[in-house]
Formats: C-alpha cells, sequence, structure tokens
C-alpha cells in the first residue's frame, strides 16, 4: 500500500479510501480520513484548527497529540523543567522502520530516544515507540515506553489527546455511568480533588467540560446524529473527556473562530497515577478508532 514519505510527514494511504498522516513533530496524527458505511469519500474523522502551528514551533492544536510523560503541570520533582503535558508532543520522532503491510493494515513506527534536546528537559533514559495502524475502517495507535535507566524506576503518565471531529453540542459519550471523576472546571483546588459520580448514562460537553474519569473501561462510543466513533484501548485505564465551550474557546490563542464547535476530546489515558516500570521495563498503551461502527 502506498506511504509518502515527505520532509515533514508520512502519508498513510489504504486502497479502499482511507488515509492516516502522522507529521515527524510530535508523531502527531494530523488527518484520519475514513470510508465509513456509506463507502463514499472518505471523511475527515478528526478536527485540527485552521490557525493550528505545523511547522513544529508549538504543540499542535488538534489530531492526535500524545501526552507524556506527564498529563497536565508536573507535579513530581524530575518532571519539573517540563511544560504541560511533557514533551513527546513537542520533540521530533524519526520514522524508523518501513511500513508493514499485509493487504488489510498498513502500519509506521515512528521512535523517540533520549536526544539531546530531550535530555535537557527530562533526566531520565527512555525510548519511545509508535505503531500508527491503518485499515479500511479502523485507525491504532500503540506507545511503547522502555526504561532504559540502569539504576532507577520510571515513573510516567501517557494519553492519546485526540480532537474527535464532531458537532459538540449534540455529542453524546458512553458508558462512563457509575465512573468517579474529577471535574477540573472547578474552581478550587479542593473541589478539583474531590471525586465526583457520573450518574448520565449519555455524558455531553454542552457546558465547559474538563473531566478526568478514573478507572473509565476500554471502550468508549461517541455519537451524534448521523455519525459515531468508537474508541476501543489497552492499557490505559483513565479517559479525559473535554470540550472548552465558546467562552473559554475564544481565549485558546491557536483555536479557529468557532472551532470548539467543532471537536470534543476523548481521550484515553493513564493520568491518575503513575505507571511504574522497573528498569529495563517496557509498557505499551494502545487504541484502536473506528469510524460509523
Ligand atoms: O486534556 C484536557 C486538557 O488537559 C485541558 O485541561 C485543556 O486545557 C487541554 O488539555 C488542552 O491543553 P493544551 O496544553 O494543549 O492547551
Amino acid at each position: 500500500m502506498p506511504i509518502e514519505q515527505l520532509a515533514d510527514r508520512v502519508i498513510l494511504k489504504h486502497p479502499k479510501g482511507a488515509t492516516v498522516e502522522i507529521l515527524h513533530y510530535g508523531a502527531t496524527v494530523i488527518s484520519w480520513k475514513s470510508p465509513g458505511t456509506s463507502g463514499g469519500e472518505p471523511l475527515e474523522r478528526l478536527f485540527v484548527s485552521s490557525k493550528a502551528a505545523l511547522d513544529g514551533s508549538k504543540p499542535v492544536r488538534g489530531g492526535i497529540p500524545i501526552v507524556f510523560p506527564v498529563f497536565g503541570a508536573p507535579v513530581l520533582p524530575q518532571f519539573s523543567k517540563l511544560k504541560q503535558h511533557g514533551y513527546a508532543r513537542c520533540s521530533i520522532w524519526n520514522l524508523t522502520s518501513v511500513p508493514v503491510d499485509d493487504a488489510s493494515t498498513v502500519s509506521v513506527k515512528l521512535s523517540l530516544g533520549f536526544t539531546p534536546e530531550v535530555k535537557a528537559v527530562f533526566d531520565f533514559p527512555v525510548s519511545l515507540e509508535y505503531v500508527v495502524t491503518l485499515s479500511d475502517r479502523r485507525l491504532g495507535t500503540d506507545l511503547r515506553v522502555t526504561n532504559q535507566s540502569d539504576k532507577d524506576e520510571l515513573q510516567f503518565q501517557a494519553l492519546f489527546h485526540n480532537y474527535i471531529r464532531a458537532p459538540a453540542n449534540d455529542v453524546k459519550i458512553s458508558p462512563l455511568t457509575g465512573k468517579n471523576y474529577f471535574d477540573k472546571t472547578e474552581a478550587t483546588a479542593e473541589a478539583k480533588a474531590t471525586a465526583k459520580l457520573e450518574q448520565r448514562r449519555e455524558v455531553d460537553v454542552r457546558k465547559p467540560t474538563d473531566s478526568v474519569y478514573v478507572d473509565g473501561g476500554q471502550a468508549y462510543e461517541i455519537t451524534w446524529p448521523n455519525g459515531g466513533i468508537q474508541i476501543k484501548t489497552e492499557c490505559l485505564k483513565d479517559v479525559v473527556i473535554w470540550n472548552p465551550q465558546e467562552t473559554i474557546g475564544k481565549t485558546i490563542g491557536d483555536m479557529e473562530d468557532g472551532g470548539w464547535e467543532k471537536y470534543v476530546c476523548v481521550e484515553p489515558g493513564h493520568v491518575q497515577g503513575y505507571i511504574t516500570l522497573p528498569v529495563g521495563g517496557s509498557w505499551v498503551g494502545r487504541q484502536t478508532l473506528r469510524d460509523e461502527w
């Protein structure tokens, strides 16, 4: 299956019309098009703001940024030099393996080692490998983290910050009933740190939403009239649901006008607590997105 290598990105093309574009910067998936049930012209399934920088000057506002090794602002002292959401989304990754092509899927692998840029902000030898797999109606992303230290454990968080293209005010997300979550839109630190119980059968984002569901599950359905995306996960116990709505959306510099209306972020990850890897240990977190199942 065709693979196109451009200076700043890799493009995979499936014979049934699906395509995926991955920037070397952040290994950010910036486009996934798939034909859906109609089998017609492939549709874009991800949102990228028209004001997003794609030149490596700042993390991409949209697509699938990779959050590693810390979600949000750093708390642990060893992460103190890192910016919000860590370094993976703002480092240049290398294409390390040619596509694996088995007639129904095509995959590429990008890697990020302990480069001088990473060393400058993170004092821990780690290797990251990211495999993106495209089939006719599915997109898979697998992140492998290996602790390359010869003496220390590695603690980290990881998350796929999926910007799902969808009419935000019509979106419903399930199943999250009965799950505990932390509501980051609360005003005080105490309220932010107090778990709430999700009672809705279907979660919506019709008010500003920034919720961290703990042990959210392994599969999520995001539906809206005439559309939907299903996400299945492995080793990603939590899920974050984010949409800023208009008032906060307007304050985001690289958000296009009205951009908040065009997406919902549904972000599987391990972000409540940390994963601990022994010397030489590896961890893989995986998600598969499926269009209009
Ligand atoms: O995952 C949700 C979140 O952490 C929100 O709190 C929100 O601010 C968003 O990510 C975007 O973060 P960014 O650093 O990309 O502006």
